[in-house]
């Protein structure tokens, strides 16, 4: 890629990508604080009032919230003397714990659980393996069993899992023509070792990417030799480029699939293999331009 004269003058990208952290932190902050909560309910609000009500300093949550109207994910006008923050369409929309829509529990699984992770992802880099141990002293044995080390963890775990198809669900669901498929089974439990389910249909969604080719291989033949004819498997990844350019989100992800699992984000082709490897045929791939693409195989 041809770099400009005043983008080598000037790295702004690199500036954008050290402040990221920061941003993120910022954002989840103002998220676990309740401050999109607290002015959903009570429209604007002069910071020290903000304050006074989730009980933070005054100082530390007028920086806050200034902060987040640089990130547009507040507005402020004068009234009157006084200086009022309320939410942007996009922090309502998005952060509020209360909206249809809401990411809220991405961000707080993201702030207290990926984050952590994240810190040591020098280690995970150099090991090639998951950082449970150093982020939260957990021994590693089985992944889920680690996941889900508690009730609280498993909800925030599922609650991340589910707040994403508020935003990605829609396309995912129509990239194919399921019509067909009579009854379908969203796969999940120990599917390791529980008995899989009769069904025509099963889906497979951000499964695949936590686990070893091996892991994936025996799980995939499990599901094949239960199959019909004719049945089919859905996977619903977010794939990368076959030419390793992108795209950023799924390249990133997969690092996040080492600090924290076994797996990694694969190309449309090691998809392919996987599921043709498994007895799979007629194996069909849609992208659908947001985070989570579509692949479709069947028996
Ligand atoms: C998993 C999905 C996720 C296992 C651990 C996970 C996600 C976060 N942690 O199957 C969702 C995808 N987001 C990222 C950052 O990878």
């Amino acid at each position: 890629m041809e770099l400009s004269k005043q983008e080598l003058e000037y790295p702004q990208k690199l500036l954008n990508y050290m402040d990221g952290f920061l941003i993120s932190k910022t954002m989840f902050a103002a998220c676990e604080l309740g401050v999109f909560d607290l002015l959903e309910n009570e429209g604007a609000l002069p910071s020290n009032a903000v304050a006074e009500r989730l009980g933070t300093s005054t100082d530390g949550m007028d920086r806050l919230l200034t902060a987040c109207v640089g990130l547009q994910l507040l507005q402020v006008k004068q009234h009157q003397g006084e200086v009022l923050y309320s939410n942007t369409d996009l922090s309502q929309v998005y952060l509020t714990k209360a909206s249809p829509r809401t990411l809220y529990y991405s961000m707080a699984y993201y702030s207290q659980t990926i984050y952590h992770c994240f810190a040591f992802l020098n280690d995970a880099v150099r090991e090639g393996k998951n950082q449970y141990e150093r982020a939260f002293g957990i021994s590693p044995k089985d992944l889920f069993e680690t996941l889900y080390r508690s009730e609280e963890e498993m909800l925030k775990f599922m609650q991340l899992m589910n707040s994403i198809w508020n935003i990605c669900g829609k396309d995912v669901v129509v990239a194919f023509d399921l019509s067909i498929f009579t009854h379908i089974v969203d796969l999940g439990g120990d599917f390791f070792k529980d008995p899989i389910p009769d069904a025509d249909l099963y889906i497979l969604a951000r499964i695949i990417h936590d686990w070893t080719e091996d892991k994936c291989l025996k799980l995939l033949n499990r599901v094949n030799k239960t199959c019909k004819p004719g049945s089919g498997v859905l996977l619903i990844e977010a794939l990368l480029n076959e030419d390793r350019t992108g795209p950023v989100t799924a390249q990133l992800y997969s690092l996040n699939m080492l600090v924290q699992t076994e797996g990694k984000e694969r190309m449309a082709s090691e998809y392919i293999n996987l599921l043709e490897s498994a007895g799979f045929k007629d194996v069909q791939v849609q992208r659908t331009g947001k985070i989570y693409d579509v692949i479709l195989g069947r028996k």
